[in-house]
């Protein structure tokens, strides 16, 4: 065999440990959840066909033609029996894609299939795409709603100067996508969410309106919006159901992740607050419950963070970064929670829903000041004093 082809099969042989590679839950985590040993999907996971050039004559020192720079940010669901990601993939050239990959047990082996999507673009053409959150809507279809990024052109000679816009498409296979007109918005969006049923008859939406690109500003945190049609969709009236607080986890800006868990106490929703410190932002993922005759009525919120990055998780392409757009909730009760870390790699964490319920509903509010948190502490030590006597 000749030592090109030698080559190749080290090759294939190396990638396919990786993508076999069992992963295991850490031990000694929080009881909420469990986190896992090793990433689910890495830049290293994409398909080697994406990336090499296979045929000697045109590639003789087998280079990457074509390199991934991370996989991260992606939406969920369980279709035909496997966990399934829509993961956004960035190249080398930061444009980043949609791919899908599919899994056979929602913690490992996952695969992609075999070409990224080709995501319509005849609306108004955008530069940049991601971070999609998928939603099989009780209209029958699966859409996906997502970040559409183009140059702002009121800076013209600002060649950072962006806009972000939620895009919306939908599909019934996850192959095929049709593209609908963007949801138009008197402010930039990011972070929008599809309900996953008609309220009032109409497509409800979770929204964060933003000031800038960046900033979200005077937007106030999530949003709600009802549509009534959503091949032209249209924010009217917008409220914020989960606001932001100084001094807080989210102090800064949050937004939606994966639209929220109905069960049997209320709606179970995952989202992300960002505070500022000398060290950038610092993303982290938090939870709140809302009821179930009423999406937008807050009924618990537990203080503080759900998930942070840790460890190797810190580091990255946008260092301190926990971020979700997608989880699973299985028929058993399970609860796969895809995050990527450090805009950089995609994890697992799994629950199950009765544990994220007696989260949401038992763990203290955040009182937003010092003596109400340590007032707080004191109770629960008072409660243990309480049980260890009569233990
Ligand atoms: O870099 C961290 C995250 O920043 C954005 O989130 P937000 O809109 O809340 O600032 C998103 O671009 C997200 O993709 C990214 O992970």
């Amino acid at each position: 065999m000749s030592e090109f082809k030698n080559k190749i099969n080290a090759l294939r042989k190396h990638h396919e440990e990786l993508l076999n590679r069992k992963n295991e839950p850490l031990a000694w985590g929080n009881g909420i959840y469990e986190k896992y040993k090793n990433p689910i999907i890495t830049a290293e996971h994409t398909p080697l066909e994406w990336r090499y050039d296979f045929n000697e004559q045109d590639n003789p020192y087998l280079m990457q033609r074509i390199m991934m720079n991370a996989t991260l940010n992606a939406g969920a669901i369980k279709w035909q029996g496997k966990y399934v990601v829509v993961v956004r993939v960035e190249g080398a050239d930061r444009k980043s894609f949609f791919a899908v990959a599919e899994s056979p047990n929602g913690v490992d082996n996952f695969r992609f299939w075999p070409e990224p999507i080709t995501m319509p673009d005849d609306v108004v053409p955008a530069t940049n795409i991601y971070d999609m959150r998928l939603t099989a809507h009780e209209d029958g279809w699966i859409y996906g709603v997502f970040c559409a990024e183009r140059h702002d052109d009121t800076c013209p000679g600002d060649m950072s100067a962006a806009t972000a816009t939620a895009a919306i498409a939908r599909t019934r296979d996850l192959k095929t996508w049709e593209r609908l007109p963007d949801l138009k918005s008197k402010s930039q969006q990011r972070n929008v969410a599809l309900h996953p049923e008609f309220v009032n008859g109409k497509y409800a939406l979770y929204t964060r309106p933003q000031d800038g690109f960046i900033d979200a500003g005077s937007g106030g945190g999530i949003g709600w919006a009802l549509v009534d049609d959503i091949t032209h969709a249209e924010i009217v009236d917008e409220k914020i159901i989960n606001a932001r607080h100084y001094h807080t986890i989210m102090e800064v800006k949050n937004g939606e992740g994966p639209h929220p868990i109905k069960t049997p106490q209320g709606w179970l929703h995952l989202a992300h607050g960002v505070r500022g410190c000398a060290s950038g932002l610092r993303y982290v993922l938090y939870m709140y419950m809302t009821a179930l005759d009423d999406p937008t009525r807050v009924i618990a919120q537990p203080g503080g963070y759900f998930l942070v990055p840790e460890g190797d998780e810190y580091i990255g392409d946008v260092m301190n970064v926990a971020f979700s757009n997608g989880w699973i909730a299985d028929e058993d009760g399970r609860v796969f929670i895809y995050y990527a870390s450090s805009d950089t790699r995609l994890h697992v964490a799994t629950s199950t829903i009765d544990r994220l319920v007696d989260y949401c509903m038992n763990t203290p509010q955040d009182g937003l000041t010092t003596t109400a948190s340590v007032e707080t502490i004191k109770r629960l030590i008072e409660k243990n004093r309480t049980t260890n006597k009569e233990s």
